[in-house]
Formats: structure tokens, C-alpha cells, sequence
């Protein structure tokens, strides 16, 4: 094998490698030897693929469904029986009771799914990209008409809110963030957490969690009391600042440090310290996307890089692209009905990710000359996914009886767990296309198995937005018989009578289709790894209803929501309830227990006065879901021997006056409650961490042991973090109808025999 250019996706980091085989043994090196982006996780291809446990034939399953035990059936037989299925579950329901949920970035096909659930007419799609991203860049379509992305290149300033960077965690955002620093930039990072990006900082902010939103308003009242706006910038290119200067006139920094636990000398020296920057950036980061003012947050961000001026200037606003056929174009959205559209779970009562939403832009296209409807990062047009898994369970409003989780651990990677596992249980249908007997893939009754990143050849980032075409090159043949997942796609398409959408014989004809308006084979691609992509002229105006920067968004007050960023408390309505219910003596006999240590928590608030977090008596300490682990991926690569032995258990990193004062040990196990869920994990001491707060890590499972119902989906029903997050109507974000996992829960951490 010749030496090839590839895109890694062991996790969503996707660095670009060099892969040569030098005697059976692959060997990965940074496409560009002067940005050594990678991590060790990349040297892993034949580890990963060659697994014992890896699933390399289809699966159907004997006996109940969660029973754990399956037969091995060939593709024929699998794709005919669950064409037959699906075809009486649209036939018996509508296409709409068909719902998916996948994650296009693991197995590489962006719209294909869409094209084949428009062509049949089903809008029930979900993705967990909702959670991360996905959201972000429908709040920035709000606010500017598309997703700004930071230039590191330019950057004197970056701001991070919770985004810890390293050589294991998105290398080369480390590396950007490292050159950014080593030609003078500044460095503030809004954390409750010291995290390694943290200790870089010129400026620490400890946030409480979940209270961002309250700290940028703030922000904001500083840059406008003192003029430190860009004039220029906000009367030619913005709309709704005077209204903006009313909602933000009561945020004074004293407010905010109220609210945030920040000192409001700080947040005022900051917020000069941002405006007065040449190229200021804000990066994208998934702490923002998954809490309850998440669109207030991200809302605001944008406001201050508008009204600061560096949009166009650090911030960068891509034109939508048009040459190479995007994702959208490939997705076809005009094959769905408006009746169809307006059946979309959720998007009446959280309607910014959905048809809705994309509704609003028609004016916009129609100006702009814009010839497809975008799905902007994949996310303008998706169902809300409690709605789907409300209505998988309980058929209200109407019954979803038919699911396929594609490349994703569905299960584990939304809040509520527990609810997903019931709605998954209660269907007719289930198909998981995957790698491993994840705990999703447990509840299947077809599991199809997937080919890996270095097995496929990928047409890269043909997102709207991208201005880059990428071709990542086959290293290895599939193993077994794992097969891509546009061959699932456009079989179950052939079979359902949908077969015309998917005229390209492989994956490699529908490559070449996509490219060819640029003159280009996927072939002579592959030679030179990347090309520009063509974009659409630039016609004036920002590509929102009014042409301007919405400092008011025009699209959130017309989906009938607030137009400018507020702050609101997070609650923890649960745990509330249950303290409120608690009998006297139980509350009485906690606070007891309590004030016999307030010696104790007085030092620990000492230790950490910055980050005081608001908790009651039952569940005293504040919780969030992430800060990623090193050596896995999500709910991802813990069947690895070398990586498990980095990491081989889930852990709660606490405090250590809070591991004294509960009675705790380092390295034994706890359990942590929240009124919604338990989960069971290992304690580990972190000064890090601050006092009365406790980080749950996301994504844990255990492969190595038994599958299947009894066996609690191997591990899963005892460690996943969406047992502990509810997903109701007062844990998401309203406008998006995501949860929050980002503080606000509360919880108690018990010491385990
Ligand atoms: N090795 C490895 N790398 C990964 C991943 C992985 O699983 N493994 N996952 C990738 C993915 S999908 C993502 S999205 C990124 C995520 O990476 P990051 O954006 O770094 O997010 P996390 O690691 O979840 O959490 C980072 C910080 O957010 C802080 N935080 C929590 N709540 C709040 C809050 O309310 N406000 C503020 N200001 N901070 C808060 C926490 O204290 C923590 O320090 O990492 C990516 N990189
Ligand atoms: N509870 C909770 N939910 C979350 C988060 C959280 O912190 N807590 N984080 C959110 C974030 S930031 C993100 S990015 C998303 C992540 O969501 P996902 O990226 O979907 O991550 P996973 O849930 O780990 O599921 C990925 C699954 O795809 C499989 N897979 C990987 N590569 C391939 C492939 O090439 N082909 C096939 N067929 N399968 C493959 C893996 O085996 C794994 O089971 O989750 C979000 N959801
Ligand atoms: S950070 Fe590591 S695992 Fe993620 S894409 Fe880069 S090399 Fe692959
Ligand atoms: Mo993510």
C-alpha cells in the first residue's frame, strides 16, 4: 500500500493523516509535518478494527428484545426483513412513525439519511449533534444568518467558556490555542473547574455552573456604559441595539457577580480586556450548547462579538457553499410535503432546530438567491428528540413505531436514559448500524455492521458552510462483512420503492457526481487530499429576515420567544419536590448531619469562595456531565485494552474536603443520586474540582460485560450520566428543546459498602 491521505475520526476531532503501511504495520503521521496535529488514539486502526468483539456480520435477534441473544443472517435477509417491516410500519402509521437517530460524522455520510426519510416522508430525524454544534449554529443563523467561526490565525484574544484543549483533547485546537498564546494573545476561560487550558489563562473566571448567560449580559452593560462598542459596526450593520442597551441597562457587573460568583472588578476589567482586543474570538464550545439559557448564552456571544466589530474581522462568516453538492442539496428537502413538515415532534413547543425555524428563511433565500434550503451544520431541520422518545413510548401526539440508530449509542447520548431505553423497547422495529454491541445496538432487533473510518473512502465536509473539500482514502479492506453505510441506505431505498433517489452505484459514483460541477473526480481528489469548495456570491446583507446583524432576533420573536438574551435560574425542580416532601425529621436529621460539619464547609467555601453553588438539603452538591476523558471517545473505545488501561473506571471527581466530609475514600466506589437517576462510580479526590459541586463522566459503559436487560445493557443502567439529567419541559433549553447537563441538577454522593 502506497502511502494515503486520510481524515481521522476516532473522534470528532477529525485530523488530517498520513498513513503509510510499513510492513503489516500502519503507520499514522500528520498530513502537514508543520502542524502535528494527532493523538495517540490514531496509531490504533488495526487494533480497533481487527477486535475480537467487533461485529462484523448482521445480526437478528432470537427470543425478547433486550434477551441479549442473536443469530447471524446474511445482508439479504436482514435488508429484506426490515424493508418488509418498515414498509407496514409507514404503510399502518404514516412514513412519520419512522424515526432516526444518527451521527453522520462516525460513519461519514452527511444527507443520504435525510434524502431517504424526505423521499419518503418522514421528518421525525434526531441527532446528537443537536447537543453539541448543531445548536449553536442555529443561534448564530439567528443572530448573523450563519455560523461564525473563529480565526486563529489573527486571534489576540480568546475567550473559553469550560473548553479544555490538550494534546489528547482536540490537538489541533491545542495547537491553534498554543500559537495563539506564544504570539502574546490573551487567555480568559470561564470554568468552574482549574483545568489544565485553565492554569494558561491570563484571566480564571470560576463561574457557577450554568450562569454564563448572566456573566456576557454583564459583559455587555460594560462595553455599552463605556462606549467600548464599535460604533461604525453597530449603525451600519446591526439592528436592535437600543433595545439591547435596555435589556442588558440592570446587568451591572455587581448583578452578575450575584448571580455567577465571579468579583464584579473582574468581570468589568475582562469585558475591557475582550473590547478593546484587535481580533477577539470566542470558539465554539459544547459548554454552551447543553444548558438551560443555552440560546441565551450563545445568543449573547454573538451580540458581543457584533457589536465589539470582529465579525468579518476574527470572526469569520463563511458563505454558503455551492459547487461541490452539499450535504443539503444531496439531503433534497423539497421531497417532503409542507403537510408532512408541520408533523415534525416537537417543533411547536421548541421549534429553533425544526422546519419551523428553516421556515423563516424563506425570505431570506429568496433575496439572497440562496437555490436549496440549507440545513445549516446538519441542524435546521431536525425533530426534537424528547418528542420522539415521548412519542415512541406513548404514541401522544401520535404513535412512532419504527427506529434505526445510525452510528450513534442512542441510549447513552441524550438526557433521560431511562426514558430511551422504554421507547426503544416499545417499538416494532429497531435497527442499529455499528461496531459493537453497544447498550443501543442490545435493545435491536437487526444489528448491521458498519465499516470503520480507514476501511471507507470519505467525500469530506461538503457541509453548506464548508470551504474545503476533503477525500479521505480506504486504508484497509472492511473487515468481514461490515459494508458502508450508504449501501444500507440505498438498499432499504431499492427495496422500499425509493430507489431512484439513489442512482450512483457506490459510494465512489456518488462522490464523483458531487464533484463533477467543480471538473473534479473523487479519484483526482484523492491525489491532492483537498480543493476549495465553490460558495455562492455575496450578494450584501447579512442572510437574516432584515439583512442586519439581529442584536433582537426577528426569528425567536416571531417562533414566539423572547428576541433578545435574559438570564433565568436553573432549578432543579426534582430535587425540589423531593425536598419539599422530605418529612420534617429526614430534612431536620440532613441538616443536622450538615451543621455538625459547617466548620468544615466553611473551610471548603474558603478554599474556593469564588464558586459558592446554590444547593438545597437532600441533594447538596451542584453537577455536570463531561470534561472528556483522555483515552475514549464519548460512549466510544473502552473495548480498547491499551486505552481502558488509562482509564479503566468511571470516576466522580470531588473535592477533597467534600471526599473527608462525606465519608468518602479515594478509588472506592459511590453512588451519586439525583431525584431523576443513580449511578454508581469511582471516587477521585480533584482540587480541581470545586467544593459542593461533582463532575459525572459521560458516556460509560462496560463492553466486557454481559449484555443484554439482565445484565443492565453491560454497565450501562449502572454509569451512563443520562440516568441522572431529566429531559422535561423545565431541563431544556425552551427555544430548542435540548437538555441541560451543565449545572442546576443537584445530587448526593453516598459511600458504597
Ligand atoms: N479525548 C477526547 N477528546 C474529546 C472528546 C472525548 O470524548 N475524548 N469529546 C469531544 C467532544 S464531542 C466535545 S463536544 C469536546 C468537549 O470538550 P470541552 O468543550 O472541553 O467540554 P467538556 O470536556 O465536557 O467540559 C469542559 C469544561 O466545562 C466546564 N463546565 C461545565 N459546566 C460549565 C458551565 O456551566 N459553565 C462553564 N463556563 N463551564 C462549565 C467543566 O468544568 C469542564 O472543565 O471534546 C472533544 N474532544
Ligand atoms: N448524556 C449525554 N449525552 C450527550 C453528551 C453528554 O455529555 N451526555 N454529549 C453530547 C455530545 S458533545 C456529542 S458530540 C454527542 C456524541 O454523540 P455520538 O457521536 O453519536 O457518540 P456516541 O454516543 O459515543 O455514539 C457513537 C457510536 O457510533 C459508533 N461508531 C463509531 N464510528 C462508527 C462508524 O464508522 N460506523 C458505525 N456504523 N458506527 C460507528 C460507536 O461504536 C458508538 O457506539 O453526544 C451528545 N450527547
Ligand atoms: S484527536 Fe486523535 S482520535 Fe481525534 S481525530 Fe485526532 S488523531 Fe483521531
Ligand atoms: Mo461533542
Amino acid at each position: 500500500m502506497r502511502e494515503k491521505l486520510c481524515t481521522c475520526v476516532f473522534c470528532d476531532g477529525g485530523c488530517a493523516l498520513r498513513v503509510a503501511d510499513e510492513d503489516g504495520q500502519l503507520r499514522a503521521r500528520p498530513a502537514d509535518p508543520g502542524f502535528p496535529a494527532l493523538c495517540s488514539k490514531a496509531h490504533l486502526i488495526d487494533e480497533y478494527r481487527l477486535h475480537p468483539d467487533r461485529i462484523t456480520h448482521p445480526l437478528r435477534r432470537v427470543g425478547e428484545r433486550g434477551s441479549g441473544r442473536w443469530e447471524r443472517v446474511s445482508w439479504e435477509v436482514a435488508l429484506d426483513e426490515i424493508a418488509v417491516k418498515l414498509r407496514q410500519v409507514i404503510d399502518t402509521w404514516g412514513p412519520e412513525a419512522l424515526a432516526v437517530s444518527e451521527m453522520p460524522l462516525n460513519h461519514g455520510f452527511g444527507g443520504i439519511t435525510r434524502r431517504l426519510m424526505n423521499g419518503l416522508g418522514s421528518p421525525n430525524y434526531i441527532t446528537a449533534l443537536q447537543l453539541c454544534m448543531g445548536n449553536t449554529a442555529q443561534v448564530h443563523r439567528a443572530v448573523y444568518g450563519g455560523f461564525t467561526l473563529a480565526n486563529w490565525d489573527v486571534a489576540d484574544c480568546v475567550v473559553y467558556f469550560g473548553q479544555d484543549r490538550s494534546p489528547e483533547k482536540w490537538p489541533a485546537e491545542h495547537l491553534r490555542l498554543r500559537a495563539a498564546l506564544g504570539r502574546g494573545a490573551k487567555l480568559v476561560v470561564v470554568d468552574p473547574r482549574e483545568t489544565d487550558t485553565a492554569r494558561l489563562a491570563d484571566f480564571h473566571l470560576r463561574i457557577r455552573y450554568g450562569t454564563d448567560a448572566a456573566l456576557v449580559l454583564a459583559w455587555i452593560h460594560v462595553i455599552i456604559a463605556e462606549g467600548l462598542f464599535d460604533e461604525r459596526f453597530v449603525e451600519e450593520q446591526c439592528e436592535g441595539f437600543a433595545v439591547l442597551a435596555d435589556r442588558v441597562r440592570p446587568w451591572t457587573p455587581e448583578r452578575a457577580a450575584d448571580v455567577c460568583g465571579v468579583d464584579a472588578a473582574l468581570i468589568r476589567e475582562t469585558a475591557r480586556v475582550y473590547a478593546s482586543a484587535r481580533a477577539a474570538v470566542i470558539p465554539w464550545g459544547a459548554t454552551a450548547d447543553m444548558q438551560v439559557n443555552s440560546t441565551a448564552l450563545i445568543q449573547a456571544q454573538c451580540i458581543l462579538r457584533a457589536i465589539c466589530g470582529f465579525v468579518g474581522v476574527s470572526e469569520t462568516l463563511p458563505a454558503l457553499a455551492h459547487g461541490g453538492v452539499t450535504n443539503s442539496e444531496l439531503a433534497a428537502f423539497e421531497l417532503i410535503s409542507p403537510g408532512q413538515r408541520a408533523k415534525q415532534l416537537g417543533a411547536d413547543a421548541h421549534p429553533l432546530l425544526t422546519f419551523a425555524a428553516s421556515a423563516r428563511y424563506a425570505g431570506v433565500r429568496e433575496r439572497l438567491g440562496v437555490p436549496y434550503e440549507p440545513d445549516l451544520m446538519a441542524m435546521s431541520c431536525a425533530a426534537d428528540a424528547a418528542s420522539v422518545f415521548r412519542a415512541m413510548c406513548t404514541g401522544d401526539p401520535y404513535p412512532v413505531r419504527a427506529f434505526i440508530s445510525a452510528a450513534n449509542n442512542t441510549v447513552m447520548s441524550y438526557a433521560n436514559q431511562q426514558g430511551i431505553v422504554e421507547a426503544l423497547l416499545a417499538q416494532e422495529l429497531v435497527v442499529v448500524f455499528e461496531h459493537w454491541m453497544t447498550p443501543t445496538a442490545q435493545l435491536a432487533d437487526y444489528v448491521l455492521p458498519g465499516d470503520m473510518w480507514a476501511e471507507r473512502d470519505v467525500l469530506g465536509k461538503p457541509f453548506d458552510v464548508a470551504p474545503v473539500l476533503t477525500a479521505s482514502s480506504a486504508l484497509r479492506v472492511p473487515a468481514g462483512e461490515c459494508r458502508s453505510w450508504y449501501f444500507v441506505v440505498s438498499e432499504l431505498a431499492r427495496r422500499l420503492g425509493a430507489g431512484a433517489l439513489f442512482p450512483w452505484r457506490d459510494e465512489r459514483e456518488l462522490y464523483d457526481w458531487r464533484l463533477a460541477p467543480l471538473g473534479l473526480t473523487f479519484a483526482e481528489l484523492e491525489e491532492r487530499g483537498s480543493c476549495p469548495n465553490g460558495t455562492l456570491p455575496a450578494r450584501g446583507g447579512f442572510a437574516t429576515p432584515t439583512g442586519k446583524v439581529e442584536l433582537a432576533s426577528s426569528v425567536l420573536r416571531d417562533l414566539g420567544f423572547d428576541p433578545l438574551p435574559n438570564y433565568a435560574e436553573p432549578r432543579d425542580l426534582g430535587a425540589e419536590a423531593a425536598e419539599a416532601a422530605a418529612p420534617a425529621s429526614e430534612s431536620a436529621a440532613a441538616a443536622g448531619d450538615r451543621a455538625a460539619d459547617d466548620a468544615f464547609a466553611d473551610e471548603a467555601a474558603a478554599a474556593a469562595p469564588e464558586v459558592g453553588q446554590r444547593a438545597g438539603r437532600l441533594y447538596p452538591y451542584v453537577i455536570f456531565a463531561g470534561l472528556r476523558e483522555a483515552a475514549n471517545y464519548n460512549t466510544n473505545l473502552r473495548q480498547m485494552p491499551s486505552l481502558r488501561a488509562r482509564e479503566p473506571e468511571p470516576c466522580a471527581l470531588v473535592n477533597p474536603a467534600d471526599v473527608a466530609r462525606e465519608g468518602l475514600a479515594a478509588g472506592a466506589w459511590c453512588a451519586v443520586e439525583t431525584a431523576h437517576g443513580r449511578v454508581e462510580l469511582m471516587v477521585r479526590p480533584d482540587e480541581a474540582q470545586p467544593a459542593g459541586t461533582l463532575r459525572v463522566p459521560h458516556g460509560w459503559w462496560k463492553p466486557e460485560r454481559a449484555p443484554g436487560l439482565a445484565g443492565g445493557l453491560s454497565a450501562a443502567n449502572l454509569h451512563g450520566d443520562g440516568l441522572l439529567f431529566p429531559d422535561d419541559a423545565w431541563n431544556v433549553d425552551a427555544a430548542q428543546g435540548l437538555p441541560n447537563l451543565r449545572g442546576g441538577i443537584r445530587a448526593r454522593i453516598l459511600p458504597l459498602g
